[in-house]
């Protein structure tokens, strides 16, 4: 099982991912993502659907028309680890190309 981040390799991954900030109270990172339209935002959830599937790792997220918000935490650790990076820095990647 994954473990969790110590709070300076938290703080080193934080700084790569553009965009991402914690939450408060809670050990979980959050980013709001907006697209030009729904069928961007959507196109954009369809693919992390597809990455989170492969890395057996899912995001907490609501879309309201062309906002997707996300929080990312792994439960099974009860926190941060690196498994939220790696699906963070795929959203970045996704988001970029939307
Ligand atoms: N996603 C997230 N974000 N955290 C988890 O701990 C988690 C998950 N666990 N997706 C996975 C599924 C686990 O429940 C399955 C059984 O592997």
């Amino acid at each position: 099982m994954a473990t969790k981040l110590t709070s300076d390799e938290r703080k080193t991954a934080l700084a790569e991912l553009s965009g991402w900030v914690e939450v408060a109270g809670r050990d979980a990172i959050q980013k709001r993502f907006l697209f030009k339209d729904f069928n961007a935002a959507f196109g954009f959830m369809s693919r992390v659907a597809m990455m989170a599937e492969k890395l057996d790792h899912h995001p907490e997220w609501s879309n309201v028309y062309r906002t997707v918000d996300v929080t990312l935490t792994t439960h099974d650790a009860g926190g941060l680890t690196e498994l939220d990076v790696k699906l963070a820095q795929a959203m970045n990647r996704f988001a970029e190309h939307s």
